[in-house]
């Protein structure tokens, strides 16, 4: 018992140095981080469906705390192996760290130190344990000790336990407010050169979501477990690839372009019916198409490739890039630089097309290619290369399994059909008639529109079910699909009970 308590208390003080290094060596060289973004990469599609479904946008600290569990018990079975044979002990820490040093080290964007912290981390494991170690009165045997023993064994392993939490959470701290916070609250936003969209006051209805979703209830989804630190002094966008004329921008030069905002709605390709992952904001940016019309794309080059500072990837059609859209290369998230979690300093914003096909965060590389030539981050991971937005309605009240009482109760939500349009949302009860809610004024065809309807709700267990019809008329399928491999399809009902 003793012995695995070592191991774990080594353990610790590896990932605490570790953590510290890692300010120095780039955050993603951190050991955990580093395995929990392999981990991330390879995890066969079905598993992080799950992943997302049980966890939402916790899914990353489930998956960093899976990993220290399972980095816990390893360092049990090495701590009992070092009183048995230190040898053994001694090669469990060095593939502990060869692992670790191995994933910092093939991260995408790692740099040379990349492999330091995990490297350094086992270095003082071996000392600790050793230490530790020597503590304990057995060799061979788990013989029992005696109190006065014990007790200088546990407060040797609590002081390594503490400084460990304390450096690994000083180092924590120290990246996450790296570079990129400390410029975004420098940054002065430039003014739009067009008007800002006018948002009606009937947009927002009673009952529904607000229309403007605030940036810090934006829903967040994306593969990076530290968030990346890009510092627009630093920062270049390399449009390439299939185009006569290739362009780096640096942020001045961006700054020099023309800025419009633009509401757009967003939208994840995970969201399941009724569900939460999508939001609407007021995004800053230069219109895409203008940049890509100077790079002068080859005929052919039917895929933009978007790239992350990260490494991520996503494939957007070429035409939706320039088709006169409001596609944009944004800088601003509802009257701020875009929040770090949402890609600070510069992200894509497509309407239209779910965020894991067009909404680039942290977004360094666009490359003219084709589909036929480049598979992008979430294709060979079972997802479609093509991810237009599906028409969709929610009902954000009443909630599923609330009570009203008998009388008039009112039903509203959002829909939405980016880049057609809404035209219509129906409202059935139980297995009645389908009845024209009425319909809040549009921004624009790229964001959702909300919607009423009063229910002359009478006593008893009600079903109420939404359905969208979009601009080109296309009603929203009943068909029940799955997120995978290009977005859940289904209506969405909640149940009531009245009296
Ligand atoms: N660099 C990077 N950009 C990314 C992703 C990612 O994993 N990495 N995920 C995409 C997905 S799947 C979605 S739905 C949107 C979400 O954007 P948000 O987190 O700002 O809401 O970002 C997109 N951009
Ligand atoms: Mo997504």
């Amino acid at each position: 018992m003793r012995a695995g308590l070592a191991g774990v208390a080594a353990a610790a003080a590896a990932l605490g140095l570790a953590e510290l290094a890692a300010v120095f060596a780039g955050a993603r060289s951190a050991p955990l981080v580093a395995v929990g973004g392999v981990v991330v990469d390879h995890v066969p599609a079905g598993v992080k469906d799950f992943a997302i479904a049980a966890f939402g946008t916790h899914d990353k600290t489930a998956l960093l705390t899976g990993t220290a569990i399972l980095l816990g018990l390893y360092a049990f079975g090495v701590g009992v192996l070092a009183v048995r044979r230190w040898a053994l002990a001694v090669a469990g820490i060095a593939l502990f760290g060869a692992v670790g040093a191995a994933a910092a080290w093939t991260r995408p964007g790692a740099g040379a130190g990349a492999p330091v912290p995990a490297l350094a981390g086992a270095v003082l494991a071996g000392f600790v344990l050793r230490h530790l170690v020597r503590l304990t009165p057995y060799s061979r045997s788990d013989e029992p000790a005696d109190g006065e023993s014990r007790r200088r064994f546990l407060k040797q392993v609590g002081i390594v336990g503490a400084v460990a939490a304390g450096g690994g959470l000083a180092g924590r701290w120290l990246t996450a407010r790296g570079a990129a916070t400390a410029a975004r609250s420098e940054l002065t936003l430039p003014a739009a050169s067009g008007p800002r969209p006018a948002v009606p006051a009937g947009a927002q209805v009673n009952g529904a979501v607000p229309y403007v979703t605030p940036n810090e209830d934006f829903y967040r989804i994306d593969t990076a477990l530290i968030t990346p630190q890009v510092d627009p002094a630093t920062w270049t966008l390399r449009i390439h690839g299939m185009v006569r004329n290739p362009i780096t921008i640096t942020w001045a030069d961006l700054m020099k372009r023309p800025m419009v905002e633009r509401y757009v709605t967003l939208a994840c390709v995970s969201n399941e019916v009724g569900g939460d992952l999508i939001g609407n904001a007021l995004w800053l940016g230069t219109p895409i198409k203008a940049l890509l019309d100077e790079a002068d794309p080859l005929p052919g080059a039917d895929q933009v490739v978007q790239r992350s500072i990260d490494g991520w990837t996503c494939g957007t059609p070429t035409a939706a890039l320039r088709d006169g859209r409001d596609a944009l290369l944004a800088i601003g998230m509802n009257g701020e630089p875009l929040p770090v979690d949402h890609g600070f300093p510069v992200r894509m914003v497509v309407p239209g097309l779910y965020g894991y096909v067009s909404a680039c965060k942290w977004i360094t590389g666009i490359e003219l290619t084709r589909f036929s030539d480049f598979d992008a981050y979430w294709v060979p991971r079972g997802w479609s290369a093509q991810g237009p937005i599906k028409t969709g309605s929610r009902i954000d009240t009443p909630r599923d399994r609330t009570r009203r009482e008998p009388g008039p109760v009112v039903v509203a939500g959002v829909a939405w059909a980016q880049h057609r349009g809404i035209a219509k949302v129906e409202v059935q009860v139980d297995e009645g008639p389908w009845e024209t809610a009425a319909l809040a004024p549009a921004v624009s065809d790229g964001t959702w529109r909300q919607w009423t309807h009063t229910w002359d709700a009478m006593p008893g267990q009600h079903v109420l079910r939404v359905r969208a019809t979009d601009l080109d008329g296309h009603p929203q399928t009943s068909e029940i699909a799955d997120p995978a491999p290009d977005g859940a399809t289904g209506w969405h009902q909640v149940t009531v009970s009245v009296g």
